[in-house]
């Protein structure tokens, strides 16, 4: 009696299990970045595999590639865009010749902690960018973080606003970076982050400017000697599925999938934040000679980099510009 008991219990929690992931295709998800693994971007990564394990009892994994080995930003965008790969993760600012409004946070010396980026991305002026990338045919399932982007160069020590001058640094392909470098008064060239190593090592060009997570794990401080805490700009990380694919999801993977981005997200920004000093502190132990720039001298920078905006924001567009602004202003108590 017991025994059949049992039985007829177990068979009924086996129908709840299997039924509950019946809904659930078997599905390989191509997600491919440009950092490498050991980029808080793996844990976010690691996150996304056991919550679509947990919740769609392994019928739906992620495949992650890493370090560009299968596409750096730009061509894995458009590849999800036609509907040959599923995900990506993304700085912003290399999309902005796809979505222009993106172009608002590539504005010189906007965020001035992660508080703040955290109010736009995750407010409305967020969920304006989710639908202007849901149109050009890309579903951004969640903003992820790279950080504050720092000045990294071989030539000299950079420690004030002339002292840019003359220094060959290369940028996003993102002409808003451009026009700051430019004004900066470096000599900029856009390129992909794929090229970037190699271009440092072979002093094609003298310097980059990622944020330390990104310059440690990408190795960067192998070929740079010069670390400028310039925090001069936050471009978020875009965490993209194509739209095309998308649609072929019922609700039910689509809502995992969301669920598994936004775990990711918060693991990934919390191991972020607490890596970017302790990166700073082992880059200085691994030679890097460091340049932190006074609140002074920052302003200073910002100063001569202002004609950016008014040249810029005609190009983003006046609405996203304002989301994020408003977006600031509470932000800031305003
Ligand atoms: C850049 C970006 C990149 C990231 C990464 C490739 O400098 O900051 O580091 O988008 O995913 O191009």
């Amino acid at each position: 009696m017991f025994k059949r008991r049992t039985l007829a219990l177990a068979a009924a929690a086996l129908l709840v299990a299997t039924s509950s992931f019946a809904q659930f295709a078997d599905r390989t998800i191509k997600f491919t970045n440009g950092v490498n693994e050991d980029h808080p971007v793996g844990v976010g990564v690691k996150k996304m595999q056991e919550v679509l394990a947990a919740k769609t009892g392994g019928k739906m994994k992620i495949n992650a590639f890493w370090g560009g080995a299968a596409g750096g930003d730009l061509p894995a965008t458009q590849a999800l865009r036609a509907g040959t790969q599923e995900m990506v993760c993304t700085s912003s600012s290399p999309l902005v010749g796809i979505v222009k409004e993106l172009g608002a946070f590539d504005l010189p010396f906007l965020f001035a902690n992660e508080k703040e980026a955290d109010a736009v991305l995750d407010g409305p002026a967020g969920a304006y960018f989710n639908k202007k990338l849901e149109e050009a045919g890309l579903i951004n399932l969640a903003y992820w973080e790279n950080g504050f982007r720092n000045l990294t160069n071989s030539k000299r020590p950079v420690a004030k606003a002339e002292d840019f001058d003359g220094v060959k640094v290369r940028v996003m392909q993102n002409n808003i970076f451009l026009d700051t470098f430019k004004t900066l008064g470096t000599n900029a060239v856009p390129m992909a982050f794929g090229e970037v190593f190699t271009a440092l090592e072979t002093k094609t060009i003298d310097g980059q400017e990622n944020p330390f997570v990104t310059i440690e794990t990408s190795k960067f401080n192998e070929v740079q000697k010069y670390l400028s805490v310039t925090r001069h700009a936050y471009t978020p990380f875009l965490v993209l599925y194509s739209k095309k694919l998308w649609d072929q999801l019922n609700p039910q993977e689509q809502a995992v999938l969301r669920e598994a981005a936004m775990e990711g997200q918060k693991v990934q920004r919390a191991a972020n934040r607490s890596l970017n000093e302790k990166s700073l502190t082992s880059l200085k132990a691994k030679g890097m000679q460091v340049n932190e720039v006074s609140a002074a001298e920052q302003k200073r920078m910002f100063d001569k980099v202002k004609p950016v905006y008014d040249k810029n924001v005609p190009t983003i567009g006046a609405e996203p510009v304002k989301l994020v602004m408003d977006a600031l202003k509470k932000a800031r108590g305003g």
